[in-house]
Parts: structure tokens; C-alpha cells; sequence
């Protein structure tokens, strides 16, 4: 293996992975499009007319929810519930997705006449999916049906005592379903081996909105899912990185849509605490805005007060409601900062980063907040990382990974050799645990070596598995087309799976630069190229920039100026060299 600098982010170039030139047989399919355009949409797997129309046309919710295993019996038992005016409880989570989705189900039923009691577990005290003492409560409440929105796929034990307790359980979920299912009346879940349903990459929260298309489609058939629905669902799904594909990409787009021109009291006091007032909200303002204040609740106390503020109809709660998000936003950003710092500091003993997979532990990481830190870890260093919370018996763990590793998989895979799990679950990208504290070495060396083979296999020894940053086309800085911002915004919303277009133009003329932001670490610059100019801007990369360059070569987004004149066109670059 090279020396530890070569592993190193901080030192190593990130590599540009430009997408092969569409064939002549995708080209005549798509001719009816632009070149560019038609390069893009082949790029994003669209190669036919008709996948490509589709894609373009914003079907909204195309697919039928009764193909989705366990919807039928689902239905029925809430019909049943609806008539007999039973006790619902609506069993969530407490990060967006599970937020918006116990929102998105409560908002649904409440109008249909019975009572609905939500309930978002304590991330610290009782930890994901249900527990023994929710179980009692809600049996203790009178409810005679739980409804578990983005969990309960792993609740087995807690679902069997649920029925000894006298209540039918529903679980919807969209996480990988264990070998033995729980034994609840209904288990709705796209990842289940029998499912018929066409796209399986539905968040908590989509799931819910399947759940209530079916339950509106037999009702009130004529009526449709409502917008204020559609907008929690959008939440769910940018905030879960779910890939914005088929369904979601509708989901989002028409739920950005709604809460951008009518969001709910809560979602617009969120809008303005986040200075968002005015602006469009897209998956970026969600992603980095919107979504981070909503989960602070639950990672630094209770959750149930971002549940409040998702469906509160009075303006004064709301904006008591996003003060306080508000502030709890930046005592995680504190505690985020600290615990990085301290992750940091940890993995430099041994030389630890140069592991294939990270994996770092503290007493005082607060379960909160692992997940960010092992986001950052995973970031900066471009290899999965697992950061865990250290407890005397018992630990609990965060894990992101890069798409080269499927982490929640692995889980899978080590835990009969590590043994001591308590509970894991979770998705190819993110995923957590608690196990047994003395097992953690075990654990490590065990996912250690997994991702080590998994390396070696699919890029040979000498590859760390990144960073590279895939480029849609490259093309004259002079050649991009008048309208390439409309073109490009053909194929929004972006995220995960349809990532923002990205460009490489070669021997770009510099013609003014200058630093912006504290210190000076971002550029503003004037770039040009066969006759024309474009205004960039380039965040945090002042330092690298190659000055005395006569050109460079750059790879940007066309995007407008979140911060200047509304509408006004920029490049943003996210990586550049001298011209060579
Ligand atoms: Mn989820």
C-alpha cells in the first residue's frame, strides 16, 4: 500500500470520471431531444423514448399501492379500526423520515374520524422501533391497532407481546427485512422477497403515503393524495437520501412544489428561521436547511418537538416551535464539531485512518450525533466509517459508507462471528447497532476485513475506493448552449441517484478572481472562454487554486445565485487544475 499521504484526502487528487459519449443507438432513440440534453437523460440510465418521456413527464404516484406486499390486509384492518372508531397509534421514528412519515399517517387518519395517538420513541432512552414499555403505554392508552411507519421490520419479540396485549400491529417499513418477519397482521415493506411493487427504493415516509393513497383510493376514490401530504413525503425522501428516481423523483417534485407556494404553519416558520423566506425551496435548502433543524429535536433531546411543529395548525406554537429547533440545531453543531474533532484525534493513533473502514469510539460521543460524525469521517476520508457510543455493557453505533460498501449488508454478514447484537439494521449507505461493548474489537476487525476484501475485489490492493467525482460531459466553456440551465433543470430534482449535472471545460481563461467569506477560503471568479464570460464561484477552495495559471480546467454546475439577483446564472465549481 502507498505511504499514508497518498490515503490521505487532504493530499490526494480527486480523480475525474467523465461519462462515455452516448452510443448511436441511444442517440437516434433520443433524438427528439437536444445533444446535451439527450446525454444527460443517457447518463441517468434513460437510453429509450419512452423511459426518457417518462422521466420528463412528472407522473405523480404512477404505481399501484395494492402491489405492494401486505397492502391489502392493511387496508382492511384500517377500514375495520375507521368503523369501529378504535385507538390508533401510529408507531414512528425520530429522524425526518420517520417524523414526516408518523406526520403524513396522522394527518391522514385524523380527518377519517378516529383517534389517533402518534408516538415517536426517545433516541437515547428507548433507541429505534418498539420497545417492551411502548408496548405497555399504548396497550395502556386503550389502543387496539399500531401502525409502525419507517420501523418495525426487526421488532419481532415486541410485536408478539404487542398482540399478547390485545393490539393488531401494521408495520410499514423500508428497511431490509430480517429472515424472520414479525408476526403482525400485516407487514408492508418494498424489500420483502414476494413484493411485486416496481420500485423498491420508497422511504418511511413514501411508504406512508402508499399507505394512504390505498386506504383514500378505497374511500374516497376521487379524491387524491393530498398536496400537504405529498410535501411530508418530499421530507422523508430527500432527508433519508433515497434515490430521487420514479416515484420519489414525483414525490419530491410535486411535495417541494406545495410546501414551497403553501407550506403547513410549522414548515413556513421553519422556512424563516432558516432564511429560506422567498426562495424556492429545493432538495439542496431540505437537505442542508430544513432537514438538519428538524432531526437537532431528537439529537439533542426529544423529538416530539419537531413532530409538533410538522403539524401544528397555529402560527404562535409554530414559531415557538422553530425558535426552539433553532437553538437546538446549534448545540448540535457544537457537539458535532467536538466529537469530530476528538474522532479525529482518535484515528491518527496507529495510523487508523488507513484502514480500509473506519471505526472510532468514545464514552462521550452522544448517540445523537454519531451518525453525523461517521457522515463526516466517511466525507473526509472517502472510506466507510463507523463511530460508536461506548457504554459500560452495551454500545451503540452509527455506520455511512461509500457506494462501494454496503453497510447495512455487512451488518448482516459479521454478525453471527461477532456475535452479542442487540439490534441492527438499516440500508447500504447508513446503517446502526448496539451490541455488546466487549464485542467492539471483534466487530472491527471483522467489518475491517470485509471491506478490505470487498476493496480488493472491485478496484484491486493499492485502491482506497476514492474520492472521484463523476462528469457528465466535457465540452467547450464557449459551447455551452443559451439555454443549458433550462436543459439542466429539465431532469431536477436532484439528490442521490440523479445527481446534479456536472461539467468539465478545458483551458478556461481566468479574467478576475478574488477571495470571499471569512478568511478568504471561498473564490469569486470571471471565467471565459471563445467569447464568452461566466461569473463562478467556488467554495472553499481557495487555497488550492493554481495561482499564475494562464488557464485552467475546471468542473462545475450551472446553477442561479442562491445570494445574488434572483434568476442571475452562475457557474459553481467544485474542482479545478491548471490547464494541462
Ligand atoms: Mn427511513
Amino acid at each position: 500500500m502507498a505511504a499514508t499521504e497518498a490515503l490521505l484526502p487532504s493530499n490526494s487528487r480527486k480523480a475525474w470520471r467523465v461519462r462515455p459519449a452516448l452510443p448511436a443507438a441511444a442517440r437516434s432513440a433520443l433524438n427528439r431531444h437536444p445533444p446535451l440534453l439527450a446525454q444527460l437523460l443517457y447518463n441517468r440510465g434513460l437510453d429509450g423514448d419512452a423511459s426518457a418521456r417518462a422521466f420528463l413527464s412528472h407522473q405523480p404516484l404512477s404505481h399501484d399501492p395494492f402491489a405492494l406486499p401486505g397492502m391489502e390486509a392493511a387496508v382492511q384492518r384500517l377500514q375495520q379500526a375507521l368503523e369501529r372508531r378504535e385507538t390508533i397509534a401510529v408507531f414512528g421514528d425520530f429522524d425526518v423520515d420517520g417524523l414526516s412519515a408518523t406526520a403524513l399517517l396522522a394527518t391522514a387518519l385524523r380527518p377519517l374520524g378516529c383517534q389517533v395517538i402518534p408516538y415517536i420513541p426517545h433516541r437515547v432512552d428507548e433507541g429505534h422501533g418498539l420497545s417492551m414499555t411502548a408496548v405497555e403505554r399504548l396497550a395502556a392508552q386503550g389502543v387496539r391497532l399500531v401502525v409502525t411507519v419507517d420501523t418495525g421490520i426487526s421488532s419481532y419479540d415486541e410485536i408478539a407481546a404487542a398482540t399478547r396485549a390485545g393490539m393488531d400491529t401494521i408495520v410499514t417499513d423500508h428497511h431490509l427485512p430480517p429472515d424472520r418477519l414479525p408476526p403482525a397482521l400485516a407487514v408492508v415493506d418494498p424489500h420483502l422477497p414476494e413484493s411485486a411493487y416496481p420500485f423498491a427504493a420508497l422511504t418511511g415516509a413514501g411508504m406512508a403515503l402508499k399507505l394512504a393513497q390505498a386506504l383514500s383510493a378505497v374511500r374516497s376514490p376521487a379524491a387524491g393524495v393530498e398536496p400537504a401530504l405529498l410535501s411530508l413525503a418530499s421530507l422523508g425522501t430527500i432527508a433519508d437520501v433515497a434515490p430521487l428516481l420514479d416515484e420519489n423523483r414525483s414525490i419530491v417534485r410535486q411535495g417541494l412544489a406545495h410546501l414551497t407556494k403553501s407550506p403547513s404553519p410549522g414548515l413556513e416558520a421553519l422556512v424563516r428561521w432558516s432564511r429560506l423566506e422567498g426562495r424556492t425551496i429545493d432538495t439542496e435548502a431540505v437537505g442542508w436547511q430544513l432537514a438538519p433543524r428538524l432531526n437537532a429535536s431528537g439529537r439533542v433531546d426529544h423529538a416530539e418537538t419537531s413532530y409538533r411543529l410538522l403539524t401544528t395548525q397555529s402560527r404562535q406554537e409554530a414559531e415557538v416551535l422553530a425558535e426552539a429547533l433553532e437553538l437546538q440545531n446549534r448545540q448540535r453543531q457544537e457537539m458535532t464539531e467536538v466529537a469530530h474533532q476528538r474522532a479525529k484525534s482518535l484515528l491518527e493513533v496507529g495510523a487508523m485512518h488507513e484502514s480500509p473502514l473506519l471505526m472510532v469510539g468514545d464514552p462521550s460521543f452522544s448517540p445523537g450525533i454519531i451518525g453525523l460524525v461517521a457522515g463526516r469521517l466517511a466525507e473526509e476520508f472517502a472510506r466507510p466509517a463507523v463511530v460508536v457510543n461506548i457504554g459500560e455493557d452495551y454500545s451503540r453505533g452509527s455506520c455511512r459508507s461509500t457506494p462501494w460498501f454496503n453497510i447495512g449488508r455487512a451488518l448482516y454478514q459479521v454478525e453471527g462471528e461477532v456475535g452479542g447484537f442487540v439490534r441492527h439494521g438499516g440500508h447500504a449507505q447508513a446503517a446502526g447497532f448496539t451490541v455488546e461493548t466487549r464485542r467492539l474489537p471483534l466487530l472491527r476487525q471483522a467489518l475491517v476485513g470485509l471491506a478490505r476484501e470487498t476493496l480488493d475485489s472491485a478496484f484491486g490492493p493499492a485502491h482506497t475506493g476514492g474520492p472521484w467525482i463523476d462528469v457528465d460531459a466535457e465540452l467547450p466553456l464557449g459551447s455551452l448552449p443559451k439555454n443549458v440551465f433550462q436543459l439542466v433543470q429539465m431532469l431536477a430534482p436532484f439528490g442521490a441517484g440523479n445527481p446534479q449535472p456536472l461539467f468539465l471545460s478545458r483551458g478556461v481563461r481566468v479574467v478576475e478572481v478574488r477571495p470571499l467569506g471569512a478568511g478568504g477560503k471561498h473564490l469569486r471568479l470571471k471565467l471565459r472562454d471563445g467569447g464568452v464570460t461566466w461569473s463562478a464561484i467556488a467554495f472553499g477552495q481557495a487555497e488550492g487554486f493554481p495561482a499564475g495559471a494562464t488557464g485552467l480546467d475546471v468542473v462545475y454546475a450551472v446553477e442561479t445565485d442562491r445570494y445574488g439577483p434572483a434568476q442571475s446564472l452562475q457557474l459553481r465549481v467544485l474542482d479545478m487544475r491548471a490547464a494541462g
